[in-house]
C-alpha cells in the first residue's frame, strides 16, 4: 500500500493527502516532519515532504507526486484526456507553484512565526505575487474551476497555494490579491465545502498552533545562537 509521508500543517502534503482522497486511492499517512538527517535525506534529498513511499520505493516533489498518481490510471483522473487540455492544466499548476507559492514562502517566517524577512526579499515578492497572481488572472478560466468546468489538479494547487500567499499579501504588503476577484473567491469556498477539503483543515487547524509555536522556538533558538 503507498505510504504519505507528511504532517499536516503542510500545504504541500495536503496537496497530496487531497488528491489520494479524491481519487479514492488507498494509503496510509506516516505522520513525518521535514529534517536533515541522513536517514530521512535517503527519502527525500532535499529534506522535505510531502513523500510518497510505493512498493519501489520513494517519491518526492509534490507535483512529481501527483503526475505519479494520475499515472498510475488508479481512481479518478484529475488530468483530461486530451494533450493540448493537460499541458493547460500542467501550466497553471507550475505557474502557481512558482509564481505565487513559492514568493509567498518566502515571506512565512514574518507572516506566521513573528520573524523578521529582509526587506529585499520582502520587496521581490511583493513584486512576484503582483505578477503571479495576474498571470493566473489572465491564464485561468474560473468556470468554475480554474482550469474549466472540470475538477483537475490546478485546483488542489490553486487550493493550497493562494489561500496562504494571500495571507502574505495581505499581513506584509497591505494587498489582499482576490478583493475585486469573485471568481477566485468563489472557487475558494466552492472547495472549501467539498468533504475532503473540511477534513484536511481540521486536522490542519488542530494541528497548527503547535507547529507554529515549535518554528517560533527554533526561531528564538537560532536567533540567540546567532547572537552567542
Ligand atoms: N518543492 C517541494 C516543497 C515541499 C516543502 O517545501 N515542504 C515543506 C513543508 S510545507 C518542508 O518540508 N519544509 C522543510 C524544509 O524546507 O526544510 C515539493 O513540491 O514537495
Amino acid at each position: 500500500m503507498l505510504k504519505l509521508h507528511g504532517f499536516p500543517v503542510s500545504n504541500y502534503v495536503n496537496m497530496v493527502h487531497l488528491a489520494l482522497l479524491e481519487k479514492g486511492i488507498a494509503f496510509e499517512y506516516v505522520l513525518t516532519y521535514p529534517d536533515q538527517t541522513p536517514e530521512f535525506l535517503a527519502k527525500s534529498p532535499r529534506g522535505k515532504v510531502p513523500v510518497l513511499e510505493t512498493p519501489q520505493g520513494y517519491i518526492n516533489e509534490a507535483s512529481v507526486i501527483l503526475e505519479y498518481l494520475e499515472e498510475t490510471g488508479t481512481g479518478q483522473s484529475l488530468l483530461p484526456r486530451d494533450p493540448q487540455a493537460r499541458a493547460y492544466v500542467r501550466s497553471l499548476m507550475k505557474e502557481m507553484e512558482l509564481y505565487i507559492e513559492l514568493p509567498g514562502r518566502s515571506c512565512f517566517v514574518e507572516a506566521f512565526f513573528g520573524g523578521t524577512v529582509p526587506r529585499a526579499i520582502k520587496e521581490k515578492a511583493r513584486e512576484d505575487l503582483a505578477g503571479g497572481f495576474a498571470a493566473l488572472r489572465r491564464h485561468g478560466r474560473f468556470t468554475p474551476y480554474v482550469a474549466g468546468a472540470e475538477f483537475t489538479l490546478a485546483d488542489i494547487v490553486f487550493l493550497y497555494s493562494v489561500d496562504l500567499a494571500s495571507t502574505v499579501s495581505k499581513g506584509l504588503f497591505g494587498v489582499d490579491p482576490l478583493a475585486d476577484w469573485p471568481a477566485a473567491r468563489d472557487l475558494l469556498q466552492r472547495l472549501g465545502e467539498k468533504p475532503h477539503v473540511q477534513m484536511l483543515a481540521r486536522n490542519r487547524d488542530a494541528a497548527r498552533p503547535a507547529f507554529v509555536e515549535a518554528i517560533k522556538a527554533r526561531l528564538a533558538a537560532a536567533a540567540a545562537a546567532a547572537q552567542a
